[in-house]
């Protein structure tokens, strides 16, 4: 969770900069004083880590309820184009179902929010992949009913519980695509797996997209090679991921919370821990305990 928290805010620091010095400062390495603050990445996988903690699994209902409540409590938090209309109408009563199923004429949503907040899911349930599995499509569906969507999150997921076990960066993305179904996520995913693990990000996001779209199929696949490429070490696995550009806070979110699954914030400067906005604390709350 702080991972994917930190890499949040760290990408979330490049945009509103001058794209003429952007991919400079990114090169020469300049960070932007703090606070770096989070974005709806991070409330989005509190309100989900909070309904583990709760009921041990994805309760589809309280997931929702929990995502509405956070929203209606803090909605200044750069959520998704669609997302304000999804998390007032549930907020307002309406069934869930209805919501996201009605979404871009009745398609669903096929952003990338529900990988964005998943990493920690995979986590949490890394010993059992099937599970990790089920619960990413259950967390994804309450506000993301494209199958791409899912896809998106089943692959983040696989790939934090993948981190999690130790499984070799060469061998991640494979493993990942294995338990992804067909389709533009699962293609772009083996396209992926022909560069070398050493070749530059930007060469790779040529290739498969950085999330300039905000589709899940614009932006898992980079997120999982630069998690590949980067999985002993977070804060290099960031600063690679950030230089392609894109949707920067949601591939450092996935990357963040893919690779400190594994390595947690070892290693990562007192300077970004310093600037970086705190979590609630504690992170859930758990009344009956
Ligand atoms: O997926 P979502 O929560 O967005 C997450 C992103 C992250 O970068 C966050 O940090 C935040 O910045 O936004 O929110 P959605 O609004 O459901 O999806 C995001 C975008 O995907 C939308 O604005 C659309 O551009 C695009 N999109 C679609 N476009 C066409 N047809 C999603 N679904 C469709 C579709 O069916
Ligand atoms: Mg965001």
């Amino acid at each position: 969770m702080r991972g994917l928290t930190l890499g949040d805010a760290f990408g979330e620091t490049w945009f509103f900069r001058p794209a003429e010095t952007l991919e400079t400062a990114l090169v020469e390495r300049r960070l932007k004083d703090g606070p770096w603050l989070w974005t709806d990445d991070t409330a989005m996988a509190l309100s989900l880590l909070r309904i583990l903690d709760r009921h041990g699994r994805v309760d589809q209902d309280a997931l929702a309820a929990e995502f509405a409540g956070a929203y209606a409590a803090d909605p200044y938090r750069c959520y998704g184009a669609s997302m304000h209309d999804v998390l007032r109408a549930i907020g307002d009563g309406e069934p869930w179902p209805v919501v996201t199923r009605r979404q871009f004429d009745g398609m669903g949503s096929w952003g990338n929010g529900a990988a964005m907040r998943v990493a920690p899911l995979g986590a949490w349930f890394a010993g059992d992949l099937d599970t990790v599995v089920a619960e990413a499509v259950r967390s994804a569906e309450v506000t993301h009913a494209h199958p791409e969507a899912t896809a998106g999150a089943v692959a983040v997921a696989v790939a934090a519980a993948l981190s999690v076990r130790g499984v070799p960066g060469g061998e991640l993305i494979e493993a990942v695509a294995a338990r992804v179904p067909d389709g533009e996520v699962a293609s772009r995913l083996r396209r992926a797996t022909r560069f070398a693990l050493s070749a530059d990000p930007r060469h790779v996001a040529g290739m498969v997209g950085c999330g300039s779209l905000i589709s899940a199929a614009d932006t898992v696949p980079y997120a999982i090679w630069c998690a590949a490429a980067n999985l002993d070490d977070v804060t290099e696995a960031l600063w690679a991921t950030a230089l392609a550009g894109g949707d920067v806070d949601t591939t450092c979110a996935i990357v963040g919370g893919i690779v400190a699954a594994r390595t947690g914030l070892a290693g990562v400067p007192e300077a970004w821990l310093a600037a970086c906005e705190p979590l609630p604390s504690p992170l859930v709350m758990n009344p009956g305990q």
